[in-house]
């Protein structure tokens, strides 16, 4: 798991792998990886599969500069960084995802960008989400079993590792290009600068959720939205009096 700020590179120097799951949802139909390495955004997970080798040995699994050793042996092979990244659009094979995602009953955008402004008194460069900034930034409300469509822009210069609770979305697109492979179901979607995503998911968990950026520095200066479902009310008041933060 990555809790900092930047993107973690995983890598299996002289050897094979399989990426099995990410943010704990299986891929379907993993292939065999060679000479690329897994980006994990902040807060993002990714289980790999390697294979031990018959003659007492072990393999290596880098993680940026460290490294974990899997198996008996007490040194394997290292190697760099391939520079090469698993794309994600077109690794593994389709298969059904239980819903219709074209068929939205909302439609939203989530549009990250940068303008100087104010975040709890302080001024500041700010991030912003539709052109607001927190907490003035307007919720984004369903309804339980709604089929949800979002579109995430940055134009914020900085890449943002994009958290969801309380559900996965499923990649459509990037920069316009389909999914091909398997489902890439995320809850910590990677944004570099300039990226943008067409994600889906369906309103299924009634609450109040928090739709933030992972690296909890830019959440605390307000790249903070929520997702809120109708008939879901809450006591607690953002800012103001109450001086409430989510982070
Ligand atoms: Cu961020």
């Amino acid at each position: 798991m990555n809790t900092g700020s930047g993107v973690l590179r995983a890598w299996v120097p002289g050897a094979q792998y399989r990426l099995l799951a990410l943010d704990g949802r299986d891929l379907h139909g993993p292939g065999t990886v060679t000479d690329e390495a897994v980006a994990i955004g902040g807060g993002g997970r990714a289980d790999l599969e390697v294979t031990v080798p018959d003659d007492g040995g072990s393999v290596r699994v880098r993680l940026g500069s460290q490294s974990v050793l899997v198996g008996p042996g007490d040194d394997a092979p290292d190697g760099d960084d391939p520079r090469t990244t698993l794309d994600l659009l077109t690794y593994g094979t389709p298969t059904d995802v239980g819903f219709d995602p074209r068929a939205a009953d909302r439609r939203f955008d989530y549009a990250i960008g940068r303008r100087p402004g104010f975040v709890a008194g302080r001024p500041g460069l700010q991030w912003t989400i539709n052109g607001h900034t927190y907490p003035d930034v307007p919720m984004y409300v369903v309804s339980e079993g709604d089929v949800v469509q979002m579109t995430l822009r940055n134009s914020s210069g900085q890449g943002h590792p994009m958290h969801l609770h309380g559900h996965h979305l499923l990649v459509l697109s990037r920069d316009g290009e389909p999914s091909t492979g398997s489902p890439w179901w995320t809850d910590s979607l990677e944004l570099a600068a300039g990226e943008s995503y067409e994600v889906a998911f369906v309103a299924d968990n009634p609450g109040i959720w928090m739709d933030h950026c992972h690296n909890l520095p830019h959440a605390q200066q307000g790249l903070v939205a929520h997702l809120a479902y109708e008939g879901v009310d809450t006591p607690y008041l953002l800012g103001g009096d109450a001086d409430n933060a989510p982070e």
